[in-house]
């Protein structure tokens, strides 16, 4: 991570890599949702709360992708540990971190709804954080979103108050079902291959989706090596499609503990299992 990535980073909440993903990821990843579209379900996250202009169809949503049979699944077991994403978890969340919720996809139409604006605010939540101390900064929960399609400025999609993982004051009402202020959920633009970090302590959401192409997002969200958000992978036994990915994949997959954990190295590859980092 560069002094301008962690500068970012810092003061906006989040941050967008260009170019994470080549060409071919992003065909390999979209050629495995186009050949199991039938799998595509509606978005189980939807709150528009009493917001007359969040309002609109129902989000597509894919979850099990890691389960899905070859080929279909490889494209997002690479992405559990992606080389390029490693140097960013471990400089976010220290050495040790694991995969929080499984993955799953979020799709649009035009006239897609769009999602009331969360995150906690200015209360201090174990789960959903930001700190800088020491000269580091440790993180909560934070969201690895994939862009599998263009995100152009107003099309709609995520959307957060940049700057907001440092609020003091709760966010009012009208602000979260964006009635007022509209141009505080800044609509982040990306192109396909993009990838776009934020802490879920920052504030966000979902702005309505309004371009004629699909929106096409995929989550990853990952915890600190203690934490853990959400239901999931913390199982203390593994099931068998485990025995199929790298070491650094599986170690991604790990319950929240900290004594003896397998560390995944820089490079992306190497694990360590030390008693105490
Ligand atoms: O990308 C989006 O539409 C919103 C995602 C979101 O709210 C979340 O990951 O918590």
């Amino acid at each position: 991570m560069t002094d301008r990535e962690k500068y970012l980073f810092d003061i906006q909440g989040y941050l967008v890599v260009k170019n994470f993903l080549a060409d071919d990821e992003v065909a390999r990843l979209n050629a495995a949702f186009d050949a199991n579209r039938d799998r595509m379900g509606e978005d189980g996250n939807s709150n528009t709360g009493k917001s007359t202009t969040l309002v609109g169809a129902k989000r597509g949503m894919f979850s099990g992708m890691l389960t899905w049979e070859h080929p279909w699944c490889e494209p997002f077991r690479d992405l559990l540990a992606h080389p390029k994403a490693v140097p960013y978890l471990n400089e976010m969340h220290g050495r040790g971190w694991r995969m929080d919720h499984a993955p799953f996809a979020l799709f649009a139409r035009t006239g897609a709804e769009g999602l009331i604006l969360h995150g906690p605010g200015h209360h201090f939540d174990g789960s959903q954080y930001y700190v800088y101390k020491n000269g580091q900064m440790r993180c909560g929960m934070v969201v690895f979103q994939y862009q599998l399609a263009d995100v152009n400025a107003g099309d709609g999609g995520f959307c957060c108050v940049p700057g907001s993982h440092k609020a003091n004051y709760p966010c009012p009402r009208e602000i979260v079902e964006w009635e007022s202020d509209q141009e505080l959920a800044y609509n982040v633009p990306c192109k396909a291959g993009d990838l776009l970090i934020f802490n879920e302590a920052t504030t966000h959401g979902t702005r309505p989706w309004t371009a004629s192409h699909e929106r096409r997002s995929l989550l990853y969200r990952y915890s600190p090596k203690y934490l853990h958000f959400a239901g999931g992978y913390h199982q203390t036994s593994f099931p068998d499609w485990v025995d199929e990915l790298t070491p650094a994949q599986r170690a991604v997959l790990e319950p929240p503990y900290i004594y003896n954990r397998p560390l995944i190295e820089d490079d992306g590859v190497s694990v360590v299992r030390p008693r105490r980092d």
